[in-house]
């Protein structure tokens, strides 16, 4: 199917194109100084004039050289504490505006250093990536001058600052690098008017724990210089090293490590026999965002699938003004191909930064809480890195219990962590934890210490093509749907929603939290709650079972004696007001409901949610602004999500 992906999304007059990963053609920051009015660096203020960077002539008052070997300069930035910088579920996030005021980027970099150990990054290797949005560019010069300036051996940068999340964390692993940086707000759009990110890495690929954000985010607020190496811009767009006395940058190929770990832990043969079969077709949409730079490298190149497979696979830096989440409101282009008139076999989507996913069937959508219980269910069949069996099982607490199932049946650890990846990467270091999922697109395991948006496509291509290997050219395949249905046979359908209600007003949002709390301090076993009866409610806790280290406040939960429960959490990943999510999930044990619409079979748990928290009274909404998961339609013939 000849489809281009110019047409489905109109590129951005801003937005640079990326041929592809090989031969993108990079701008030096110079060529993008029209489309940012504020000169980098211009704003920090010098003690002493520098007389040899061309980047530090910008500056408007002099500065001062603390260290001077014999060709690294080392300037103190005098600067002040920034309000605000607190990380969230996953990193640094803010308007791109925001983060372009003065010394704010500066600032948190320069906090992170002042965080870590010295002899954590001291003479060591960092690794520096990002998504390929909008600031990238200016924001990978800052972070090397800084990593420079703080004693920094070596930063290995992906070429024109492009790597995947997963990739970045790939890298960390195999160069044993003392940790990285990935510059995205992941799924959130990008673009001037949007929103920029900055996530740490440390020496496992492991995104920071929570004892070293809290760290950083208190050094924002006692901050007075920023420690910078007077070096000039690198240049991003060629491979190599570039030495500036005892620091140098690295350039390097943002796909090689990572497809070579995909080869490692997959069968290629196996995924290649089913891509090459005539009567398979499989769609991926990179969504303009950072899987652009890896998915012909590996399913065109690798594994034979067709070029026209790859829709949308040129990173643009505002994502051709899409909001790059792959699901099925903002990945409608693919949803409309996966539910059109003959559909391609298998479709998949990937997020701004490569570690969500969304994987579709022909008129099929596996909902990731399933996905992640199915490929942890056939993972020692079909995976070579599984052969002897998955270690242990986890997920976060609101996604859905189908995960648990799995492991009650092969007998396997299993643990429950709250929202985000950061709390997986202990258990999966100490080797309890081998697969592991979030209900929001997030699929991984332990190959690395991040979700992998792709790995998450190369197994379920994997599971697919050993369920058909034996089947003859004409004969009918085995289909994802098939695949679903035949989990739920056997384990039981977890129904699962998540509703999300975004930029509502701060206050309304926590007073609605708040009050929920009062309700669970009242609240008793055996309550009822429409024909629900109360099991237990509470405010999930965690005692990461490692270290030990206690987190609480992760989300209010109410389980019911039937195993339904309702979950309401604050988001920690907008940039602006807050959002609230609602996650409802009912089990169903019996087959001949399991084909029902979970918006139907989780009506009353949706209604309950809502007048439990008083949702509409706190928040002034009347609907989500984001179905996670809404009801595909057919109307007239034309596709429909409601
Ligand atoms: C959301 C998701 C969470 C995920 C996080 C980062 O966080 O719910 O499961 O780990 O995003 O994903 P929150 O706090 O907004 O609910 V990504 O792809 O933005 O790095
Ligand atoms: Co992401």
């Amino acid at each position: 199917m000849a489809l281009n992906s110019a047409s489905l999304r109109p590129s951005s007059a801003l937005s640079r194109k990326f041929k592809n990963s090989s031969n993108y053609v990079s701008n030096p920051i110079k060529s993008l100084s029209f489309l940012n009015p504020i000169p980098l660096f211009s704003n920090l203020s010098f003690k002493k004039t520098s007389q040899s960077s061309s980047l530090f002539t910008k500056a408007s008052s002099p500065s001062t050289t603390i260290t001077d070997t014999q060709e690294l300069k080392i300037f103190s930035v005098p600067t002040k504490p920034i309000e605000g910088q607190k990380t969230g579920t996953s990193g640094l996030r803010k308007k791109v505006k925001v983060f372009m005021q003065e010394n704010y980027l500066g600032n948190w970099i320069q906090a992170l250093f002042n965080s870590l150990p010295p002899e954590d990054y001291m003479n060591g290797v960092l690794v520096l990536g990002g998504d390929g949005r909008y600031f990238n560019l200016e924001a990978a010069q800052i972070i090397i001058k800084i990593a420079a300036g703080n004693g920094v051996g070596k930063i290995l940068v992906g070429k024109d600052g492009i790597m995947s999340t997963p990739a970045v964390s790939a890298v960390i692993r195999k160069r044993k690098a003392n940790g990285g940086f990935i510059m995205s707000a992941s799924h959130n759009p990008g673009g001037p008017e949007y929103d920029w990110g900055i996530k740490f890495n440390y020496s496992s690929g492991q995104p920071a724990p929570e004892s070293i954000t809290d760290k950083i985010y208190g050094n924002t607020l006692s901050i007075s210089e920023i420690k910078m190496a007077d070096i000039p811009d690198v240049d991003l767009s060629k491979l190599g090293v570039t030495n500036y006395g005892t620091f140098s940058v690295d350039v390097v190929d943002s796909v090689g490590d990572y497809v070579e770990l995909m080869e490692n832990v997959f069968d290629f043969s196996l995924i290649r026999s089913l891509l090459s079969r005539p009567d398979f077709r499989f769609m991926f949409d990179a969504m303009h965002a950072v899987t652009g730079a890896y998915a012909k490298p590996i399913f065109v190149d690798k594994l034979g699938a067709n070029p026209d497979s790859i829709t949308n696979g040129v990173p643009l830096e505002d994502f051709g003004h899409g909001h790059p989440d792959p699901n099925l409101t903002y990945a409608k282009d693919l949803v409309n191909i996966m539910f059109g008139e003959n559909g391609p076999d298998a479709g998949a989507a990937s997020d701004g930064d490569g570690d969500r996913n969304m994987i579709l069937g022909r008129g099929f959508f596996v909902t990731p809480s399933d996905s992640v219980a199915i490929i942890a269910a056939n993972a020692q069949e079909a995976i070579p890195y599984f052969k002897t069996g998955p270690k242990g099982l986890a997920r976060s607490m609101p996604t859905s219990g189908a995960l648990d199932r799995v492991a009650e049946k092969l007998n396997l650890p299993f643990y429950e962590v709250p929202t985000g990846w950061k709390f997986f990467g202990n258990l999966m270091d100490a080797g309890k934890l081998s697969i592991c999922g979030e209900e929001s697109f997030g699929t991984g395991s332990d190959h690395i210490r991040e979700k992998d948006g792709i790995w998450a496509v190369l197994a379920w291509l994997s599971i697919i093509a050993f369920r058909n290997k034996d089947q003859k050219p004409g004969e009918k395949l085995i289909s994802i749907s098939d695949v679903v249905n035949e989990h739920w046979a056997t384990y039981g359908r977890n129904f699962f929603s998540r509703y999300d209600y975004e930029e509502c007003e701060s206050e309304g949002a926590n007073k609605m939290i708040e009050y929920l709390r009062d309700v669970v301090s009242k609240s008793k076993a055996g309550d009822k709650y429409g024909s629900y009866a109360l099991q237990f409610a509470d405010d999930f806790n965690y005692t990461d079972p490692v270290d030990g280290s206690v987190v609480s406040k992760q989300g209010i939960r109410f389980v019911f004696t039937d195993g339904s429960r309702i979950i309401f959490r604050l988001s920690g990943t907008g940039s602006a007001g807050a959002t609230v999510r609602i996650y409802t999930e009912q089990f169903e044990p019996d087959v001949s409901k399991h084909n029902m619409d979970a918006q139907t079979a989780l009506k009353p748990l949706i209604d309950l949610a809502l007048s439990t928290s008083k949702l509409k009274e706190f928040t002034g909404r009347e609907e989500p602004t984001t179905d996670a998961f809404p009801v595909i339609k057919r109307l007239k013939g034309a596709l429909c999500l409601i």
